[in-house]
C-alpha cells in the first residue's frame, strides 16, 4: 500500500527539522527528486504488509494558497505540528486541519497532532500542557471515528528524535485501517 503524507504547521514549529530527523531515523528512508518540495520515501512493515510512505515537507509560509491546494491533492495522512512553547501555533492547528479537509480530495483523513520541542520542557516553564492537545484530538475523533479514522496525539522532540518511529508507525496503522474502511464502503 502507498500513502502520501504531509508535514504541516505554522512557520518555525520545527517541521523541516522533524522531516530531516525522520529521514535519518527510519531505516531505508530515501530522498527523492521533487520539484519545489522536499520529499522522502520509506517502507514500513505494518501488521504483515508493506506500507510505503511518501513524506512531504510543507513550508509554513511562502507558498501561495493556490500552490498549497495543489500539494494537498490526494493526501492520505498528515503530521500537523505545533511548538509546545508557542500557544499561537497550537491555536492555529484547526486552520491546517481545515485546509486538509478542503483540499486533500479525500475528506477527513488520519492525522497526528504533533507537539514538537518536548526537550524544551526541561529548560522553560512556559510550555503548553498536553491536556489541551489531547482534548482537541478527542473532539476530532468523536466525528472521525464514524468514518473509520483514528487521529492521534504525540509529543516529540525533532532535536533528539525521541518518539519519531513510533509516531510514524501509529499513523501508518491508522491510514491502513482507514483505507480498508473506505474500500469496504465502495
Ligand atoms: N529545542 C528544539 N528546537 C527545535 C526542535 N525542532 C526544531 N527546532 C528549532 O526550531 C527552529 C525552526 O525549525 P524549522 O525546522 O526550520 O521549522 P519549520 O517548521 O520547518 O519552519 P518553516 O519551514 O519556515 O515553516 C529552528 O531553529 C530549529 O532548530 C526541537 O525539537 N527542539
Ligand atoms: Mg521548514
Amino acid at each position: 500500500m502507498k500513502f502520501k503524507v504531509l508535514v504541516l504547521g505554522d512557520y518555525g514549529v520545527g517541521k523541516s527539522t522533524l522531516f530531516q530527523q525522520i529521514a535519518k531515523t527510519i531505516p531505508g528512508a530515501e530522498k527523492k527528486p521533487s520539484i519545489k518540495l522536499e520529499l522522502i520515501e520509506f517502507t514500513r512493515r505494518i501488521e504483515g504488509q508493506e506500507v510505503t510512505i511518501s513524506l512531504y515537507d510543507i513550508p509554513g509560509r511562502e507558498l501561495s494558497n493556490e500552490h498549497r491546494s495543489k500539494h494537498y491533492l490526494n493526501t492520505n495522512g498528515a503530521l500537523v505540528v505545533y511548538d509546545i512553547t508557542s500557544p499561537h501555533s497550537f491555536r492555529h492547528a484547526p486552520f491546517w486541519m481545515e485546509e486538509l479537509l478542503n483540499y486533500s480530495g479525500h475528506g477527513n483523513i488520519p492525522v497526528v497532532i504533533v507537539g514538537n520541542k518536548s526537550d524544551m520542557r526541561e529548560v522553560s516553564q512556559r510550555t503548553l500542557n498536553p491536556i489541551d492537545a489531547k482534548e482537541y484530538v478527542f473532539r476530532l475523533n468523536r466525528t472521525a471515528n464514524r468514518e473509520g479514522i483514528e487521529n492521534l496525539y504525540f509529543e516529540v522532540s525533532a532535536k533528539s528524535s525521541k518518539g519519531l518511529t513510533q509516531m510514524i508507525d501509529k499513523l501508518a496503522v491508522s491510514m491502513v485501517k482507514h483505507r480498508k474502511y473506505s474500500e469496504s464502503k465502495k
